[in-house]
């Protein structure tokens, strides 16, 4: 049997270059090697205001992306969250045992709140690490490779999932989380102390998936660099360590060789190969996504919340009845 691997992705704002390296390019990967299912976020999509027509196109829009980066439907399960209505029931029963203490130390959700006045911060942006927990747990998943951002995520799964466990027997596996090595933080184009991310205020934090050749040659030569001119990769030298590693993970070349290949040359020449190299990933991405049409996408998402659903009801049947809810 193969083990299970779960993951997704929220369809809110722009997905980026981080996302990508990160998160979906270790799931290609590891999609042959195990059972995998690769959902859709939308319910937490919606623990901060979204437009309903524009989180449609958004989630229809991610599951395209998961496709056109070489996730394969005839290997893993895509499917969008809402779809199966057992994450939501499950995260309201895990609600039940996870603690105030347990969130509160939540670093995404202190990030995000400080910039919200108190009084407006909503409930669903503090309790979305649990329903991120049912997530993982209804499918008895081994393993969820993330970003670093979202590995003390995972730990709380591991810790609701082992509470649960304790107190009404042996129902959940307990997950593991995985980063990828170099994709672990894609760090932001104008402050190498910030992640990269699709809810920054400035377009020039990212590059995003849908960014056009011009676009990025823009944002690459205006990304903030450190000060000096040789191209060592150093952490004493954040912003080039940074590009230096969009660079290796896109061209497949070691950092060291980078750093070779500049000896002699300063941040000129080298920002604007970086921009090709980004340009020669996204130009086939684009192509790609642009021929995937809602009927297929749609096509593989009812497939896909068919056998989720049907690995989820028997997992629900089982923890409502531990719990003691009346059959
Ligand atoms: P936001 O910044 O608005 O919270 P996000 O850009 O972090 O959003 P998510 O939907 O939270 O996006 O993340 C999707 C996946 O991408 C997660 O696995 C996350 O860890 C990963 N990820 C996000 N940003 C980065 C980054 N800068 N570097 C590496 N991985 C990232
Ligand atoms: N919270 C994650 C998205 C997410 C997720 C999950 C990731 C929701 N449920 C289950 C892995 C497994 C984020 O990236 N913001």
């Amino acid at each position: 049997m193969k083990q299970r691997i779960f993951s997704g992705i929220q369809p809110s704002g722009n997905l980026h270059l981080g996302n990508y390296l990160g998160a979906i390019s270790q799931w290609l990967t590891l999609q042959d090697e195990y059972e995998a299912f690769f959902c859709v976020v939308d319910l937490h999509a919606i623990t901060v205001p979204q437009d309903p027509a524009e989180l449609r196109r958004k989630t229809l829009e991610i599951a395209k992306i998961y496709l056109a980066s070489g996730i394969d439907p005839m290997k893993s399960t895509l499917f969008v969250q809402s779809h199966v209505q057992a994450h939501t029931e499950l995260g309201w029963i895990l609600n039940t045992i996870a603690r105030f203490s347990d969130l509160e130390k939540m670093t995404q959700f202190k990030d995000k709140s400080a910039k919200s006045e108190k009084e407006t911060v909503g409930i669903g942006l503090f309790d979305y690490p649990v329903l991120m927990a049912g997530d993982i747990l209804l499918y008895d998943t081994n393993v969820v490779p993330v970003g670093k951002d979202q590995m003390q995520h995972v730990e709380l799964t591991r810790t609701l999932g082992r509470r649960f466990n304790e107190r009404f027997g042996e129902t959940f596996v307990i997950p593991e989380g995985r980063v990828s090595k170099e994709g672990q933080v894609i760090m932001a184009l104008d402050d190498p102390t910030k992640k990269m991310s699709k809810s920054a205020e400035s377009e020039y934090n990212y590059i995003a998936l849908s960014d056009d050749a011009e676009t990025v040659r823009k944002k690459i030569r205006k990304a903030v660099t450190d000060s000096g001119s040789e191209i060592v990769y150093a952490d004493n030298k954040p912003a080039l360590k940074n590009l230096i590693n969009i660079y290796s993970l896109l061209s497949h070349k070691t950092t060291a060789d980078i750093e070779a290949m500049y000896v002699g040359s300063g941040y000129g020449d080298f920002k604007t190969d970086l921009a090709e190299v980004i340009v020669s990933f996204l130009t086939p991405f684009q192509e790609r996504l642009k021929n995937i049409s809602d009927e297929e996408v749609l096509a593989v998402l009812k497939a896909g919340a068919e056998k989720a659903k049907g690995i989820a009801e028997v997992k629900m049947k089982q923890v409502r009845e531990r719990v003691g809810l009346l059959a």
